[in-house]
């Protein structure tokens, strides 16, 4: 089989591929990445002489043509994916989020190629801390920032061509990720970092904002499971019952690193900060049969503190510059 995976070279595609390449030697896998600021060509060293990098935008309507055309799948992660950096400045979310799925889904129906798209619970808005429902795929789009608005119309135009022309496509919306190779913009890598650097943990406002962590091979043990076995034209929820607040997390990365408890600083909160994500993926489990294997949180964030102890040369590079592109917004 031939996948086409876009960005590849980022936190989530770079796991991705990976796997792919460690769990399916069958697949010849073309990663089609812009190497954006979130791009790092080199989370996919050990595993290049296994596959092909093409350097490029999905926006590239040409390049895009061409690349589909040799694709027996399409896996698409590219996107703008920081709710910050979309409040600081939206247009590259339109670009490549809306802009780029339309492209990618041009060229799959030109071409007839099975298409699955990666997407966000972000879609659904957010959720009191007390309500006992959770998303599920019948929950209704809402919401809240430039990033998940581009990933709500990115989600809209996948169902609208798979309606009226057809295209052979899925959807996943997960929860949040954390683990290896993730850009130390987002939040967990960013306090473990710190922390390496002796720095105190920043949470926004009073930090009691809850996530619903899964562990980056989950999602993407997930992925195969739709690709696999997923009916075309559906959606499915991935999520792993992971639901903690963030001041939890910086306690819990702070007793990892054997620091007092309040060793942290609260910071400016986010505008609009989404209060609650819950994923239901009783879909995926009962349809498909999958289940995650990273349940124990504070196991997967001691593996992922010891993944960043151990690969400082990855992040180094572009601590400064974040912590720097923070300083400037003033979400210090
Ligand atoms: P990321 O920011 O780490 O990586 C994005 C990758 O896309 C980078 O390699 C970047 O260079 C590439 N890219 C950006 N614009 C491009 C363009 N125009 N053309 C080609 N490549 C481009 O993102 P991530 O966290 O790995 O997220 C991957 C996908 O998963 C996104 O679609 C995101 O919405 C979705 N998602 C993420 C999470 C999460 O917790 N991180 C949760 C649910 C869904
Ligand atoms: O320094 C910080 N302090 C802090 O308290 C940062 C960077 C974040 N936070 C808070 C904001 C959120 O409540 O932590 C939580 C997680 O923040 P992010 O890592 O920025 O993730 P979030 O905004 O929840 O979105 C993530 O999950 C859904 C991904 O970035 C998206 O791409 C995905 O769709």
């Amino acid at each position: 089989m031939r996948l086409l995976v876009t960005g590849g070279a980022g936190f989530i595609g770079s796991n991705f591929v990976h796997l792919t390449v460690r769990e399916r030697p069958d697949v010849k896998v073309t990663v089609l990445d812009a190497l954006t600021y979130a791009g790092d060509k080199s989370s996919l060293s050990s595993v290049a002489d296994a596959i092909t990098f093409v350097e490029g935008d999905i926006a590239d309507a040409a390049l895009v043509d061409s690349l589909v055309a040799d694709a027996d799948l399409v896996v698409h992660f590219a996107a703008e994916s920081h709710n910050d950096n979309s409040l600081n400045d939206p247009w590259p979310f339109v670009q490549t989020n809306v802009i780029g799925t339309y492209t990618l889904l041009e060229a799959v129906r030109r071409h007839d190629v099975r298409y699955h798209h990666i997407s966000t619970d972000e879609v659904y808005g957010d959720l009191e801390l007390d309500d006992p429902e959770r998303f599920t795929e019948s929950t209704p789009y809402n919401p809240s920032s430039p990033y998940s608005s581009t990933k709500a119309s990115s989600d809209m135009l996948v169902r609208a061509w798979a309606r009226s022309f057809g295209v052979q496509a899925t959807i996943s919306n997960c929860s949040n990720n954390y683990g290896p190779y993730q850009h130390v913009e987002k939040f967990i890598p960013r306090q473990i970092t710190n922390l390496i650097d002796g720095v105190r943990p920043k949470l926004y406002g009073a930090g009691l904002n809850v996530r619903d962590w899964i562990h980056v091979e989950d999602h993407n043990s997930a992925v195969w499971a739709i690709i696999d076995g997923g009916q075309i034209g559906q959606t499915y929820l991935i999520g792993a019952d992971g639901e903690v607040n963030n001041l939890d997390v910086v306690r819990t990365l702070l007793e990892i690193f054997g620091r007092p408890a309040d060793d942290f600083d609260h910071v400016n909160d986010r505008p609009g900060h989404d209060l609650r994500y819950a994923i239901d993926s009783s879909r995926l489990r009962t349809e498909l049969g999958w289940t995650p294997r990273y349940t124990d949180f504070r196991a997967g964030l001691e593996a992922t503190v010891a993944w960043y102890r151990e690969n400082e040369a990855w992040w180094r590079p572009v601590k400064a510059a974040t912590e720097a592109k923070y300083e400037r917004s003033g979400q210090v």
